[in-house]
């Protein structure tokens, strides 16, 4: 596997002189402060590129090239943010860029409740409480049908628990899941966040389907053009939430996923915290399905909870994931490309980290700690290393 770091810019708290140590050679990054929609300009990618390989990196993955929500919807200027898309795509393959992530959550990118969930070791997690959800959706928002979506005693368990919460706490809810995490685009108020689920009203998981095929349909060719491959990162968590529609949550969306695209451009991002929530997800099959497919992978894990919907971020080689089989599908899978002499090193990402040591000292991003992430990152490549000898 090719091991690589994500960084936010030359803002990110963790600079590239870090992540040389870190034992990545690969980064993982995006023009942020280019707004959602807007082409990203060749001079740009030259110059952030020219400032990773300064420090002997490799710009490995983009991630992400953010879909506005116009094309989600196909609503408003969809057209021209199609179009800005695909130049934004001939622009990175023109630089040298190889490999594209992008999602299609609607409304939110990756979601949790809290973040800071203090672990036995006193380390800090990042969770999805499924009650405290509940108590967000029914009574904060007070989204329109949400109601019948749950069950009497879900409700019981959420009243009491907002019943339970200090104005604080609840302020914090709300931010957590609306105010967006590290790598979303987008951040609203409450009343804006109302709105925002209106407009999807009428676009069910059909339609939704549709209009990810439409837009694929526009972008691959470009992305085949420029010898590009596109990777999409399933929804987190894998199931709908709000009320709106989610498309890249189970096996059958892969599927659905690359026959209705059938071009070799099209793939998927495989990451095993977001998929891994799904006890019906089986992983290694799904490496197994769909390897060659596979141009991302985020490794890390989650422990489900007891109560239905809840997890938590587990450490990497810890929790419900089976890490193991993962890794040993992924490196056959890079022999079989070796074998048939195509670029055979999956980049991989330890995507989120605990908060330990030092950062728990720190500001960091919620998910994107220094010292978690490389702890994530040293597991994998050990076990990489200690599986490599096996095969
Ligand atoms: C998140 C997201 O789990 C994750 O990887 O950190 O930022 C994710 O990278 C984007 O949704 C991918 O488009
Ligand atoms: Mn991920």
């Amino acid at each position: 596997m090719e091991h690589t770091w994500r960084w936010f810019g030359p803002n990110d708290e963790t600079t590239l002189t870090d992540i040389r140590q870190t034992g990545a050679t690969g980064v993982v990054t995006a023009l942020h402060e280019i707004p959602n929609g807007e082409v990203w300009p060749v001079e740009a990618i030259k110059a952030r590129k020219a400032m990773i390989e300064a420090h002997s990196l490799r710009w490995s993955v983009v991630e992400s090239v953010p879909v506005h929500e116009d094309i989600k919807k196909r609503t408003g200027n969809y057209k021209e943010y199609i179009q800005n898309y695909k130049q934004t795509l001939l622009n990175l393959a023109e630089c040298g860029i190889d490999t594209v992530c992008y999602n299609f959550m609607p409304v939110l990118d990756w979601t949790r409740t809290d973040l800071d969930y203090e672990l036995p070791d006193g380390s800090r997690a990042l969770r999805f409480d499924q009650t405290a959800f509940a108590a967000f959706e029914l009574y904060i928002l007070e989204r329109k049908g949400a109601e019948s979506e749950y069950s009497d005693d879900e409700k019981a368990r959420a009243k009491v628990f907002l019943e339970n919460l200090k104005p604080e706490d609840k302020d914090r809810l709300v931010a957590n899941i609306i105010a967006g995490l590290p790598g979303s685009e987008e951040s609203y108020t409450l009343e804006q966040f109302r709105e925002k689920l209106d407009e999807y009203a009428g676009i069910d998981k059909d339609k939704l389907r549709e209009h990810l095929k439409l837009f694929l349909e526009e972008i691959v060719p470009a992305a085949e053009q420029g010898g590009l491959r596109l990777a999409i990162h399933p929804d987190d968590p894998p199931r709908p939430i709000l009320g709106l529609p989610r498309v890249v949550s189970v096996k059958d969306d892969i599927d659905w996923l690359v026959t209705s695209v059938p071009s070799p451009a099209n793939g998927i991002t495989l990451c095993t915290g977001s998929y891994g929530v799904r006890a019906d997800n089986d992983l290694v099959d799904m490496v197994n399905r769909f390897g060659s497919r596979i141009f991302f992978t985020h490794l890390r894990s989650t422990k489900r909870e007891e109560v239905a919907g809840s997890f938590h971020e587990a450490s990497h080689l810890g929790g419900d994931v089976d890490m193991v089989g993962v890794v040993r599908a992924l490196l056959v899978e890079e022999k079989k490309r070796n074998d048939n002499n195509a670029p055979s090193l999956i980049p991989m990402r330890p995507d989120h980290g605990h908060q330990i040591l030092n950062d728990l000292e720190k500001n960091t991003k919620p998910g994107y700690s220094k010292l978690g992430r490389m702890k994530g990152l040293a597991e994998v490549r050990g076990l990489e290393l200690g599986l490599k000898s096996t095969l």
